[in-house]
């Protein structure tokens, strides 16, 4: 055949396949069987293997590719991709209405209610109506890029009906239960470990770097927002996904129109009950202004819109036997009394065990060895014991004693007045250095990719480790002899470990595990102090002058640099060349106090990127304008920020003119 002819039939091949694609994962509509899309596919892939230059990406033989990723790229969202406050009653969903209504100067406000998918939030973008780029949610400004990964998933158009010039959609991936349910029989043939819920399979899923392993696992999606668009004006929710639906994409189902909180719960109830039935999990149904215009109205705050809510579903609870209760030691020496359950399901997961938070919590609760129980599990949270079901009491029950020695290392406990936490204050006991490590390595700590629970483990066991200042001595001769460990990833371990000696002083901060001081806390002392030292000698005025940091995050810091241990263990890090220093993003202080809103197309800048920069010399960034705004930057197409920010007097700056008060111009 020559090139035009097999070009021809290559396109009209492409385009019947598309079309059966639609039929059969859009709409759940096949409209052909397997035999003939198999044929057509073979087909098209005999010729593209003819003519390799006539291959493009959006070909349907490129949903599966066949190279293997080493990591993740970053992607940073150009509209941050916010999350959505959460009403858990009627009453709670009566006060959101009536703030809107009242800011919106209407008696019942104009609702979207739809489902509340329980899957992995994406992002989706078109370029001239080609699929480009596709990536997770991440913190909402930054996620990572997972493009090849969700190229596989069949409901996903890989090119548009209509060649928007650029498109970013969002919508929620999962598993349908039937796919789950077959993915955990097979990996219990295979012996493989079981996920625990759909949610958690879709997110395993998603997170392969071999797209070949994803496309074998039938995710889905959903599409429920259009994060940015151009050359289309849209003006409604339910517009835009009409509009979604019309480009190819699956839309998120059961969006109906509704007018003031009454009629919403009345929805969200209706959505409730289908819960059981629905081949795919749900967690609670969204409520959304529906018009832009009113949307922009209301506006964002940093992580949430004012403008939508989630109605979250009461969490499932099951029966269940306490069999045991069995202690666990946590970094800080916490003792916390777990339940050992008779396995149950709940809200698709099989629970063995829930938390029983601590002493007081089960004698308040009168909870018995042999007792009935009532768990609980919502959404992501640990499952607790909520009650006791009295009445099934045998008699043989038995009450529980909280020890007087550490069940990992034998030291007595001890229990500070007004806490009701247990503690090991022994500074040796193995089970703390095991969290402490495993916590140290933590992503949000040092990141040693690759040093998990498990490892350290058997790190500790092997004598190769006491603190996380041996890991810097660790060789690959220590780590390539422990079990299942092949040459491999004996030196990935090796090189994760060295590459976070790089990560600076916060990271090494928040890693040490000091009471009370998280990542965020750390980040502000090493901004402020920018070098161990300095932080160390700091007094506790001094501390507690950093804003966020109070009085006892200043105590705990003290008493930490007080420890010949602590002094030990950081002299060690240092030695082995652990930075402890911090490079801070921050250039200058001139917008030190200053609120900005950016609204419109800026002409040069991304609007992320302008956030930076404003950041980066001390100011603040805000969603809506109000009279604390001190400045509004407003590109191409600004709508009513614009307006409100004229209304309220308050100083309009075009991108020049940001560059020029930043003296970047
Ligand atoms: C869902 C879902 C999640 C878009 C703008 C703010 C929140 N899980 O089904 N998020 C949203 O809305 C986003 N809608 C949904 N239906």
């Amino acid at each position: 055949m020559v090139q035009q002819d097999a070009k021809e039939r290559i396109d009209a091949l492409r385009q019947e396949l598309e079309r059966y694609n639609y039929e059969y994962y859009v709409r759940d509509n096949p409209t052909v069987s397997d035999f003939v899309y198999d044929a057509k596919m073979k087909e098209l892939l005999a010729l593209e293997a003819e003519f390799p230059e006539l291959v493009t990406a959006d070909s349907p033989t490129q949903r599966v590719g066949g190279q293997v990723l080493e990591g993740f790229l970053e992607v940073e969202h150009t509209v941050q991709m916010q999350s959505l406050s959460d009403v858990f009653s009627e009453e709670e969903l009566a006060e959101f209405d009536a703030r809107t209504a009242k800011a919106l100067e209407t008696e019942k406000p104009e609702y979207t209610v739809e489902m509340k998918i329980d899957g992995l939030s994406v992002s989706l973008e078109y370029e001239n109506g080609q699929f480009v780029r596709g990536s997770t949610r991440g913190n909402g400004y930054v996620g990572e890029e997972i493009t090849e990964n969700l190229r596989t998933i069949g409901s996903i158009p890989l090119r548009l009906t209509e060649a928007v010039p650029y498109l970013e959609v969002r919508g929620e991936v999962f598993m349908p239960k039937s796919s789950f349910l077959k993915l955990n029989e097979q990996r219990e043939v295979a012996g493989e470990p079981l996920f625990a819920n759909p949610r958690n399979a879709a997110a395993g899923s998603l997170r392969q770097l071999d797209s070949r392993i994803t496309a074998g696992r039938r995710l889905d999606i959903f599409v429920f927002n259009v994060q940015q668009i151009q050359g289309k004006t849209l003006s409604t929710h339910q517009e835009s996904l009409e509009y979604l639906a019309e480009l190819g994409f699956k839309t998120i189902p059961v969006r109906n129109l509704v007018y003031g909180a009454k009629a919403a719960y009345q929805e969200i109830q209706r959505i409730g009950e289908m819960r059981g039935e629905l081949p795919f999990d749900i967690d609670g149904a969204v409520v959304k202004i529906n018009r832009f215009s009113e949307r922009d109205a209301l506006g964002v705050t940093t992580k949430t819109p004012r403008w939508a809510v989630a109605y979250k579903f009461p969490a499932e609870r099951q029966q269940s036997k306490l069999l045991d209760i069995a202690l666990q030691v946590g970094r800080t020496g916490v003792i916390t009394p777990n339940a050992v359950l008779e396995p149950v399901r709940i809200a698709g997961s099989t629970v063995s065990r829930a938390t029983l938070h601590n002493e007081d919590n089960i004698r308040d609760k009168d909870i018995r060895i042999g007792d009935t129980v009532i768990i609980q599990k919502a959404g992501d949270i640990i499952p607790e014991v909520v009650e006791v079901v009295k009445e099934k009491r045998t008699g043989t029950e038995t009450v529980f004693a909280m020890p007087k020695t550490c069940p990992a290392c034998g030291e007595p406990l001890y229990r500070e007045e007004g806490e009701a936490a247990v503690r090991c204050l022994s500074s040796n006991c193995p089970a703390q250095q095991m969290r402490s490590i495993i916590h140290f390595a933590s992503k949000a700590a040092m990141d040693i990719d690759g040093l998990g629970p498990a490892i350290v483990e058997q790190l500790l066991d092997a004598g190769c480790i006491k603190d996380c200042g041996d890991l810097y001595a660790l060789t690959y001769e220590d780590v390539v002899s422990l079990e299942r460990f092949a040459e491999k990833s004996a030196q990935n371990l090796m090189d994760a470990i060295q590459k976070s000696k790089e990560q600076g002083l916060d990271r090494v901060l928040f890693g040490l595990g000091v009471r009370l001081i998280g990542a965020r806390a750390a980040q502000l002392l090493a901004e402020r102090f920018g070098t161990m030292e300095t932080l160390m000698q700091a007094s506790k005025e001094e501390l507690s002058q950093v804003p966020d940091i109070g009085e006892k995050m200043a105590e705990s810091l003290i008493h930490y640099f007080k420890e010949e241990k602590s002094l030990d263990l950081i002299a060690r890090l240092k030695a082995a060349g652990v930075r402890m220093d911090y490079e801070s993003k921050r250039v200058g202080d001139s917008l030190s106090g200053k609120t900005f809103v950016l609204t419109g197309t800026l002409p040069t800048l991304k609007r992320s990127e302008a956030q930076t920069m404003i950041e980066n010399h001390g100011g603040k960034v805000s969603g809506s304008v109000s009279k604390k705004t001190d400045f509004v930057v407003a590109g191409e197409e600004a709508g009513s920020k614009l307006d409100k920010a004229n209304a309220l007097g308050v100083t309009v700056l075009t991108e020049e003119e940001l560059l020029e008060m930043l003296e970047m111009k």
